[in-house]
């Protein structure tokens, strides 16, 4: 069994080299340069339509494409029978949890970082709205893993796609404190070797507001793809 990963150093798509480090499957990266919307041209828009990161081709299955990063951890976990629970409702728990992330976290956050981060106008509103209502989401989260080790039942891809982007919380701007099930469940995840290998493909890239991490960079090169036309 062997898959193309397309993909990039981006919080969607790691949810798929990580899930792919912890099957323990066979896989080839292909990276994708966003900055130079590498994911708009026709090749690629043919595996996902919708011209973002990540998709995967499976080859061990008549070349199958996947794109939408929920609903490839969702292949990769039917494919594979792990990460997703074995009953009926196990397996709807798991998908509660992945769709809360899919439907709320992950659009929040990434409004939170283009308002926080990359627009080029400062609108205090839009910050505020995504910030805050990220804070909200994680606070459910919080509530659920005051007794529950992982979001549903064992670890899980709904445990996956949420740490990929619940990690980037200072990027986005949005404040964790109090929120101690949630900090526990994120250092137990990160400690994973194979979160840690996942993390690292195509490249391992820092997401943090740390004054030792240059931010420049990754900031033009989201201006570049929210603008839509490659710049230098
Ligand atoms: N709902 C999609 C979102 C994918 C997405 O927004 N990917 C971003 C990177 S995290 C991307 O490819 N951006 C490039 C662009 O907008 O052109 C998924 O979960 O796969």
């Amino acid at each position: 069994m062997s898959i193309t990963l397309y993909t990039s150093p981006t919080p969607n798509g790691v949810k798929v080299s990580i899930a792919l480090e912890e099957l323990q499957m066979d896989y080839k990266v292909h990276a994708i340069d966003l900055g130079s919307l590498e994911q708009k041209q026709d090749w690629y828009l043919k595996i996902n339509p919708n011209g973002r990161i990540p998709a995967i081709v499976d080859h061990g299955n008549n070349d199958f494409a996947v794109f939408e990063s929920g609903a490839i951890l969702h292949y990769l976990a039917k494919r594979t029978g792990k990460l997703m629970g074995s009953s009926l409702e196990q397996e709807s728990e798991v998908m509660q949890w992945l769709m809360f992330q899919m439907g709320g976290v992950g659009p929040m956050m990434g409004q939170a970082n283009v308002f926080y981060r990359y627009a080029p106008e400062k609108i205090q509103y839009a910050i505020d709205r995504y910030q805050k209502e990220s804070r909200r989401l994680f606070e459910v989260l919080n509530a659920r893993l005051a007794d529950h080790e992982f979001l549903a039942g064992d670890y899980s891809i709904a445990d996956i796609a949420h740490f990929s982007w619940v990690r980037i919380y200072s990027w986005s701007g949005v404040d964790v404190s109090g929120l101690n099930h949630l900090t526990r469940w994120l250092a137990q995840i990160a400690d994973r070797p194979a979160v840690k290998r996942g993390l690292a493909v195509p490249v391992a890239k820092e997401y943090v507001d740390d004054k030792n991490v240059a931010k420049d960079a990754v900031v033009k090169a989201a201006q570049n793809m929210l603008v839509g036309s490659p710049k230098t």
